[in-house]
């Protein structure tokens, strides 16, 4: 007989169906019963490729991952209770990069709440301003604009999440019991026809109008002494490359742009501090390094570029203006004609190719590994056309100041909202492509998620996780928390746990490292295995302040 369960079927049944028509083709299941439907409905659909993950705040970074590395929306479901609440802090990181994912939370329905029901919490609004779109679905029921209904939604999430801005989308799913099926499932209706979309949704187009590139032409012009900085990126823009060599500009691009190429400043951090153009053109997420933020600061003006986003956290940009990164520089390329003069760029080359060559010679002379050449060797180990996982506080920073150009490899961060949470997750979810990946992280970072390494090692395509143990939170030895006497208790935290018992217990392989001319060959060894492995670096705690320190007085004494 056809109850609760089998209308619960044919309801989830059309919106994963939906799902899989507008492109989702990976699901994070984590266990639970009130998910059931959700949970047979995905895993039913012959196009949906579904990843059961115990714990869901790893099942959510995991799908993050994933929909970073293939820039399509991911699906997570989960039963009722503390189970969706896991998925928060993915779900934010979701918003502030942009990065599609429909979470669908599986819920007790309206009657069971607020009468002390099991497992049994209110879910609306669960993720609070994160999410693009929250919507409350009905229970489950045969009507006659059922169909209408579950797959409008459906094509609604998909089309909110892709954006553009890309981003978090939550439906809550009331089931009533029970359950589990056991009578045929009735069909609801088979979509449009073809195989299309319930509903196609044609976003606003995002190249800005002729006027406003105009008047951005004419003031490139007339600045002989700009510079364009380049954050992350969420698409491949060469044509800001071709940009920069037109007007004469240095470009400097940090690794997430997916620019750090020829063309562009190969390390541009070191020199920056010496740099005072008239105008910057800031494209993509705001700068991650200080030295490039007082850069803006000091900038006679500061034009800001994103489709949709106010990036600007030290409020320095007087024009910010509304387009696509590679529309934008495409209009430009068109308008403008190429710089004579190339004084400019070809000082600041000049002493960007000093700067790399006197930090290179330094850090090759150094045999015990140093964060900054860890950084530089990974970026340069991953094979061509693989994608580099960088985890926040130093690897970013130490991979934006030593990571030479190279243009076959893709860097992606949880650089949304900077968390060092889910990371050893985000970084399998990027494997799954299929593509090489190996992720670069501080030995915390490592430990925060280490959790889910467990779970997912034997089950996710192999990544290669590189752990620099350098005893806890040494960013911190860098701030000012680095001095106060109880800096180690509160904020660098050493530890004495073994990254390597943690790793063979979760089934990885381990490589240890000890000496810097190691890393490469260890990172390509993993690589070639095939299985995840964990390349334990060990990193001096005490060493990489004096070194930073080296670094900055050999700069300082060849660009002079
Ligand atoms: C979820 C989360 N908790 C806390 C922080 C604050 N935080 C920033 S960096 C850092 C230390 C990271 O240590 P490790 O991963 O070893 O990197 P290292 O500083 O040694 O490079 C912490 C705790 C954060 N960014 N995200
Ligand atoms: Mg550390």
């Amino acid at each position: 007989m056809t109850g609760n369960a089998e209308i619960a079927l044919a309801c989830a049944s059309l919106l994963a169906d939906e799902l899989a028509r507008g492109g989702v083709e990976d699901v994070c299941v984590s266990p639970g019963a009130r998910s059931t439907p959700l949970a047979l409905a995905v895993a039913r659909h012959p196009r949906l490729r579904v990843h059961v993950i115990l714990d869901e705040r790893s099942a959510a970074f995991f799908g993050l991952g994933i929909a970073k590395a293939t820039r399509r929306a991911v699906a997570l479901v989960c039963t009722s209770g503390t189970a969706a609440v896991n998925w928060h802090p993915a779900i934010v990181e979701a918003r502030y990069s942009q990065t599609p994912l429909i979470a669908l939370s599986a819920d007790r329905p309206p009657e069971l709440h607020d009468t002390g029901a099991n497992q049994t919490i209110d879910q609306r609004g669960l993720f609070a301003s994160a999410p693009l779109w929250f919507f409350e679905m009905p229970v489950p029921a045969i009507e006659d604009d059922s169909e209408r209904v579950w797959r409008s939604v459906a094509a609604r999430a998909v089309a909110v999440a892709a954006g553009p801005p890309a981003g978090p989308v939550h439906l809550n799913l009331p089931f009533r019991e029970p359950l589990a099926p056991s009578a045929e499932i009735p069909d609801l209706g088979s979509g449009r026809e073809g195989g299309a979309p319930w509903e196609r949704h044609s976003p606003a187009a995002l190249a800005a109008d002729a006027h406003p590139i105009e008047d951005l032409a004419r003031l490139i012009e007339a600045a002989r002494d700009g510079l364009i900085v380049c954050g992350g990126l969420e698409d491949d823009a060469p044509s800001i490359l071709d940009l920069a060599e037109r007007i004469a500009w240095p470009l400097v691009a940090e690794p997430q742009s997916g620019l750090r190429r020829d063309g562009a400043l190969s390390a541009p951090q070191l020199i920056l501090d010496r740099i005072d153009p008239s105008v910057v053109l800031s494209v993509g997420a705001p700068p991650t390094s200080r030295a490039t933020r007082a850069l803006l600061g000091r900038a006679g003006r500061v034009v800001t570029v994103d489709p949709s986003r106010w990036n600007d956290p030290d409020r320095r940009s007087s024009w910010t203006l509304r387009a696509d990164a590679a529309l934008l520089a495409d209009a430009l390329i068109a308008t403008i004609k190429p710089r004579e003069d190339r004084a400019w760029i070809e000082r600041w080359r000049a002493a960007d190719a000093a700067a790399r060559d006197a930090a290179d010679t330094l850090m090759d002379s150094w045999d015990e590994p140093f964060e900054g050449r860890v950084a530089r060797d990974v970026a340069r180990a991953v094979p061509a056309g693989g994608l580099l996982a960088i985890g926040s506080s130093l690897p970013v920073r130490d991979l934006d100041t030593f990571m030479a150009p190279r243009e076959d490899v893709w860097v992606i961060g949880n650089r949304g909202a900077s968390g060092i949470d889910g990371f050893v997750s985000t970084v399998l979810g990027i494997a799954q492509t299929g593509e090489p990946t190996v992720g670069l992280m501080g030995d915390l970072t490592f430990l925060h998620d280490a959790g889910s390494l467990a779970w997912l090692a034997s089950r996710a395509k192999p990544a290669v996780l590189v752990v620099e143990d350098n005893g806890g939170g040494a960013i911190f030895d860098l701030l000012p928390q680095g001095s106060i006497r109880e800096a180690d208790d509160l904020f660098v935290t050493p530890h004495e746990l073994s990254i390597e018992a943690i790793a063979r217990a979760a089934g990885c392989r381990t490589r240890r490292v000890t000496r810097a001319a190691d890393v490469a060959e260890a990172v390509a060894e993993a690589v070639a295995a095939g299985e995840t492995t964990v390349v334990h670096v060990e990193c001096a705690r005490t060493a990489g302040p004096p070194r930073r320190a080296e670094i900055a007085a050999a700069v300082a004494h060849v660009t002079k």
